[in-house]
């Protein structure tokens, strides 16, 4: 009998599981453009410009193979609005024997299915979503009676799964990992290469006018999107960034500069969500210029470690830990996000570029995501949940399997330590080595207090001194807690009450 195969909006891939036993003759593909999945946070018109046009060019793709594909646009009349209310509607129209789809990314989504398999006169069939290289159970497997979750332990094994950098039993070039040799500063006369970017065509700019019609006031700006749409353009996408940026991705990995994001970085993440690239194709892209000796071992190595490592890893811990992972709160942060995360309006040059660049481009490259915008949420001590609701809707790659264990684990250690086993605190002098931004700021980052001070470096010692009876017994902490207890109470009194200051200084509105 027929079935009906139900692809989300981040399975745009043709191997996808769903998709594998398709029969052009019988089956029909389901599509649709949802208010529940365009607004369960207000997504950056970027994004939603990118994943409804991508969804549009897959469809088309689909229809070319002679493939019927039943696509429901957000301003259909009929549209219910919601993903359950597209599939009722549809096996109504259909009856098909089966509905088949993947297992959806995010939990949110994965328990509304749940409870619409009650309410469908036909069999479900839900299939693993084998474009990861780790599927859910075996993490679980690998996480099973261990204490920490050790990413670079997980990392090993994925090379050793995928033979990807493998030389024979071992590491290719003898070692797992390169990334000491992944922290240089940006020479200053470096250039930059051009990164290539895609105008929008008719159909992107119908969804552009579509977006800002129905979503006028999320964040972000359309002008200049350049995010690719179609697989074919992502794959240009991709030998784009190998030919012209992947030989210096290890080097400048950390480094960040004035007036730009994309650096020597992949720009792959939104694809590799979607569905356009394969984590294994981008990986074996890279793999093949390292051994074609058009790329070094530490860009290379560095590089799938991202994808094969950190990728897959956040996405295990994401199913071990939910749903109790999105309410974790180790710090008992309670603070409002400021508005300067939506307007840019700030002194700290550091802060206004990172939030420009995410406005302007739904994108901001991972130094600037955990280092400054990270960094000072974590030093301010901004609620998690606020903190979780900003990154899920500002990057055109965000997803909350991905989201949110960078956020809550990676930035907030509002998971106590199961990602990492410190918080990435820093004051002023880190986000001065790795970038150009304190030259043109308001502040200056080598003073430690007063009104000129740069404030991550009295909200550091601030940080430390407000968790002290959380934080001190933890090991890689020993020596800023001994330089803290070396301080006289003056020195804290003066340090607390500037921080205290300048966040009550600080304007903050956001309601969740
Ligand atoms: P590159 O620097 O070129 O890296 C290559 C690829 O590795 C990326 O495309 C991505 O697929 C993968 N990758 C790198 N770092 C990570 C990581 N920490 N976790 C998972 N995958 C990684 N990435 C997302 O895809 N979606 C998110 O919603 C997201 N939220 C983040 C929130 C915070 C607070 C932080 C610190 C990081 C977040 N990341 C997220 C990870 C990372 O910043 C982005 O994947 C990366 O910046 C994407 O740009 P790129 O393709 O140029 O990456
Ligand atoms: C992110 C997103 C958005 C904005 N819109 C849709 C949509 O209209 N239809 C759809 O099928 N998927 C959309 N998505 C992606 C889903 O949110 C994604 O599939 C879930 O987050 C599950 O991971
Ligand atoms: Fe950021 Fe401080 Fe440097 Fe200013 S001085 S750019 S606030 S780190």
């Amino acid at each position: 009998g027929r079935a009906l195969r139900l692809i989300l909006g981040d399975q745009l891939t043709r191997g996808v599981a769903s998709l594998k036993d398709l029969d052009p003759a019988r089956d029909v593909v389901l599509m649709a453009e949802v208010m529940e999945e365009a607004t369960y946070v207000r997504h950056h018109k970027q994004k939603l410009v990118f994943l409804f046009s991508a969804m549009r060019n897959f469809a088309a793709a689909l229809r070319e193979e002679g493939i019927d594909v039943d696509y429901v646009e957000l301003d259909d009349e009929r549209n219910s609005g919601s993903l359950g209310g597209e599939l009722k509607r549809a096996v109504a129209r259909w009856k098909p024997q089966r509905v088949v789809l993947t297992e959806p990314g995010e939990w949110r989504v994965a328990e509304m299915f749940l409870d619409w398999r009650e309410e469908l006169d036909c069999d479900v069939v839900v299939r693993k979503d084998d474009r990861f290289v780790c599927s859910r159970a075996e993490f679980e497997a690998w996480a099973h009676g261990r204490k920490g979750l050790r990413m670079e332990f997980f990392y090993r094994e994925m090379r050793k799964k995928t033979g990807l950098l493998m030389d024979g039993d071992g590491p290719e070039g003898g070692r797992w990992n390169f990334d000491v040799e992944n922290r240089k500063k940006l020479p200053k006369d470096l250039a930059l290469p051009d990164r290539l970017r895609f105008p929008p065509d008719a159909g992107t700019m119908r969804v552009m006018a579509m977006v800002e019609k129905r979503f006028p006031d999320n964040f972000g700006t359309l002008d200049g999107f350049g995010w690719a749409v179609t697989r074919s353009d992502a794959k240009l996408a991709l030998s784009e960034f190998i030919r012209v940026a992947l030989k210096d991705f290890g080097d400048y990995q950390d480094a960040m500069k004035s007036g730009g994001p994309f650096l020597f970085h992949g720009l792959v993440s939104p694809y590799v969500n979607a569905g356009l690239l394969t984590p294994m194709e981008v990986c074996e892209a890279a793999v093949t210029a390292y051994e074609k000796g058009e790329a070094p071992l530490n860009a290379v190595e560095g590089f799938i470690r991202q994808i094969i490592g950190w990728r897959e890893y956040v996405r295990g811990v994401y199913w071990l830990k939910m749903p109790e992972y999105r309410e974790a709160n180790f710090l008992e942060a309670t603070r409002k996000l400021p508005d300067l995360y939506w307007t840019a309006e700030t002194e700290m040059n550091c802060l206004a570029n990172c939030v420009a660049d995410t406005r302007d481009r739904a994108y901001a490259h991972h130094i600037q995501r955990l280092m400054v915008l990270g960094n000072f949420a974590l030093l301010a001590g901004i609620a998690p949940r606020q903190v979780q609701d900003w990154y899920l809707l500002v990057y055109a790659d965000a997803y909350e399997w991905v989201e949110l264990p960078n956020v809550s684990g990676m930035v907030l250690f509002a998971d106590g330590g199961l990602l990492g086993s410190k918080p990435y605190a820093a004051s002023g002098a880190y986000i001065d080595r790795m970038s150009d931004y304190c030259g043109g700021c308001a502040y200056d980052v080598k003073q430690k207090t007063g009104a000129k001070a740069c404030p991550f470096n009295y909200l550091y010692w601030d940080f430390l001194a407000r968790n002290e009876k959380k934080l001190v017994g933890n090991q890689r902490l020993a020596m800023p807690y001994r330089t803290l207890e070396r301080m006289t109470p003056e020195r804290i009194m003066e340090i607390r009450s500037d921080a205290g200051r300048f966040l009550e200084s600080l304007p903050a509105t956001y309601e969740g």
